[in-house]
């Protein structure tokens, strides 16, 4: 979480997740150093006791010590709100937006298909993401209901101390963002992704976002009905891509968050 390289001799990698046996309940991946790790993994076992998705039966913990030397530091995304009427409206706003970034039509409604059905084996959420081809929208990723975990950011305390008064201005400052565009952050950065596609698996958290290098990040206030269980992530890779290595970087490469990018004004989605 510091900026400091003194600091970052000393930075772990402590990530969760919970399940009740196949049914992945709730995860969360930081940074941070030894020091605030007792207070990291108490609060981590809290949220999957109290989740929203129910109350987990199992819970991993990982911590990981990070080799100084191999940390990238990298930018957050600029902020954009798309204000949709509906789901309909969302999910209309959020095709022409994958599009925009160089995703085929057939690729994007393929990806949202998988997400409304539920992408994994089971018809429930994955734990990860899918990876999908940008252009034939076939599913690319070696575990369908694992999906690709993004593993290994976090914001430096100096820019998360600059991105929480930006939010709460906006009425915006809560979790689910904060930990959303930091994740966006890390898979535009992977070699090859042309866009992401998110909505929550949490029942009442509508809001969803389509992410893409040149378009920054944009929510969309509804991307799925008040309810639904079934959320997910698409990954959007580029044909002539390396599978495996644009794995091995969102899940092993570590990655610090220095800059913020810029927060614009809600503006009508206009089809
Ligand atoms: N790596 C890859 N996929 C993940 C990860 C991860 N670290 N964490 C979650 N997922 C996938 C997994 O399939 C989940 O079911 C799905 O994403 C949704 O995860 O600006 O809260 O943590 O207001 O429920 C968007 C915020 C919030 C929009 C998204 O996702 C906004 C959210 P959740
Ligand atoms: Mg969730």
């Amino acid at each position: 979480m510091l900026i400091f390289n003194a600091m970052n001799a000393n930075l772990y990698s402590i990530r969760m997740r919970s399940s009740q046996d196949a049914r992945h309940i709730s995860g969360a991946e930081r940074l941070a150093p030894a020091e605030c790790l007792e207070t990291l993994a108490a609060a981590m076992v809290r949220r999957a006791l109290e989740h929203e998705r129910g109350c987990a039966e199992q819970i991993h913990l990982t911590l990981e010590k990070i080799d100084p030397k191999i940390i990238q530091h990298i930018p957050l995304p600029d902020i954009r709100t798309l204000l949709v009427d509906d789901v309909s409206q969302g999910r209309a706003a959020a095709l022409q937006l994958l599009e925009k970034a160089g995703v085929t039509r057939t690729a994007a409604s393929a990806a949202m298909e998988a997400m409304m059905r539920g992408a994994s084996p089971e018809g429930t959420s994955m734990r990860g993401a899918m990876l999908v081809d940008s252009c034939s929208g076939a599913r690319l990723e070696p575990d369908a209901a694992r999906g690709v975990r993004v593993t290994r950011m976090d914001l430096t305390d100096e820019a998360a101390g600059c991105l929480r008064p930006l939010l709460q201005g906006a009425g915006v400052d809560n979790p689910h963002v904060r930990e959303a565009l930091v994740l966006a952050a890390k898979v535009l950065a992977a070699p090859g992704i042309v866009a992401e596609l998110c909505w929550s698996d949490d029942p009442a958290y509508t809001t969803g976002y389509v992410a893409g290098p040149g378009l920054g990040y944009v929510r969309l206030p509804h991307l799925k009905p008040a309810g639904e269980e079934r959320g997910g992530r698409a990954f959007f890779l580029a044909p002539g891509f390396d599978v495996k290595e644009v794995i091995a970087f969102l899940e092993g490469a570590v990655v610090l968050i220095d800059r913020i990018g810029t927060l614009h004004d809600p503006e009508r989605w206009r089809p």
